[in-house]
């Protein structure tokens, strides 16, 4: 088993927080002070999503705070690309801050917001960094040649929904852009691919825990891939993993507000070698599990696919 599923799973669900929710799913994790933050997602009863906040010192147990961390913002530019909800968060530690990337949806269609904080109480909106249709935006934590770099995938009516990558000086003018992976027909992610987790440095390249999906007669099953890139040049990528390393086959996972779903956006790697992958179950519950980061790397190079 390349992931070990923590027994104490769902680790985080709607009954366990103070404000009525329907689900609690898709949600970030970062250290911070020797504590695990979590931004989670949450459907309101009103079908519409905003993110909150909970902590935990051992990255296991989690306690959520009284009120929500990110509502839609209701003036402005923010306002008015945001009055559908605030969706799927991650974040990425660099030069001191925490970047939050979340998909900010409104009548427009789907952008990327990128917010900061300091400190895990105060939020700062920064910049919405894509036109309407991109979801699942990851930065990575380092620069390359003075450049941040993302990942992103923008939805396309002639190519599959596929990986791509831009770089941006400021975090708030983005180019570059090129398409570096895609789904592979009749495969278990042929429908559409996502970057999930915010890269994770290793030193045979960084780890990009992603998801796939696959249609079927009962609807469509989301599951979690691997692929390595280059840790100079992150648009080249070295391997991806051929099979999947995780899918839903707990009944929290199975059955939910949207069944066979598990869904990533955030891994937090430990000193010892391993790694704690989060994931939302059925889009209504929070998971863990814990990975050595030296399976991953080696399930990406011992059986790998064609990227493209
Ligand atoms: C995707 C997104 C995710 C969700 C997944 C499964 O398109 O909406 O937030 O987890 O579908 O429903």
């Amino acid at each position: 088993m390349l992931i070990e599923r923590y027994k104490g799973n769902p680790i985080l669900q709607p009954q366990d927080i103070p404000y009525p929710v329907a689900t609690v799913h898709n949600a970030a994790v970062v250290k911070y002070r020797e504590k695990y933050m979590m931004l989670f997602r949450s459907h309101k009863m009103n079908g519409r999503s905003i993110l909150g906040l909970a902590e935990s010192s051992d990255g296991f147990h989690f306690t959520a705070s009284k009120e929500p961390f990110m509502v839609p913002e209701t003036t402005g530019e923010f306002g008015e690309y945001e009055a559908y909800g605030v969706e799927d968060p991650r974040i990425t530690f660099i030069d001191g801050e925490y970047l939050i990337t979340y998909s900010a949806y409104s009548r427009h269609g789907v952008r990327i917001g990128l917010a900061k904080t300091r400190d895990f109480k105060t939020v700062e909106r920064v910049a919405l960094i894509t036109e309407a249709d991109y979801r699942n935006v990851v930065i990575f934590p380092e620069k390359f040649n003075g450049l941040y770099a993302r990942l992103d995938r923008p939805h396309s009516e002639i190519a599959p929904w596929s990986i791509w990558i831009s770089y941006s000086p400021d975090l708030k003018y983005w180019g570059g852009s090129k398409r570096i992976m895609k789904p592979v027909q009749y495969h278990w992610d042929e429908m559409k691919i996502g970057p999930g987790a915010p890269p994770v440095y290793t030193s045979k390249g960084w780890l990009n825990i992603y998801h796939g999906v696959f249609p079927t007669m009962d609807g469509s099953v989301y599951r979690l891939g691997v692929a390595l890139h280059d840790l100079k040049d992150p648009s080249h990528i070295i391997a991806v993993g051929d099979d999947w390393i995780l899918q839903p086959e707990m009944e929290y996972e199975i059955t939910g507000y949207v069944h066979n779903v598990v869904f990533t956006c955030a891994a937090v790697p430990e000193d010892d070698g391993t790694i704690k992958i989060y994931w939302g179950g059925a889009d209504k519950v929070m998971c863990v599990g814990t990975a050595r980061i030296d399976d991953l790397v080696q399930h990406c190079l011992s059986n790998p696919r064609n990227p493209l």
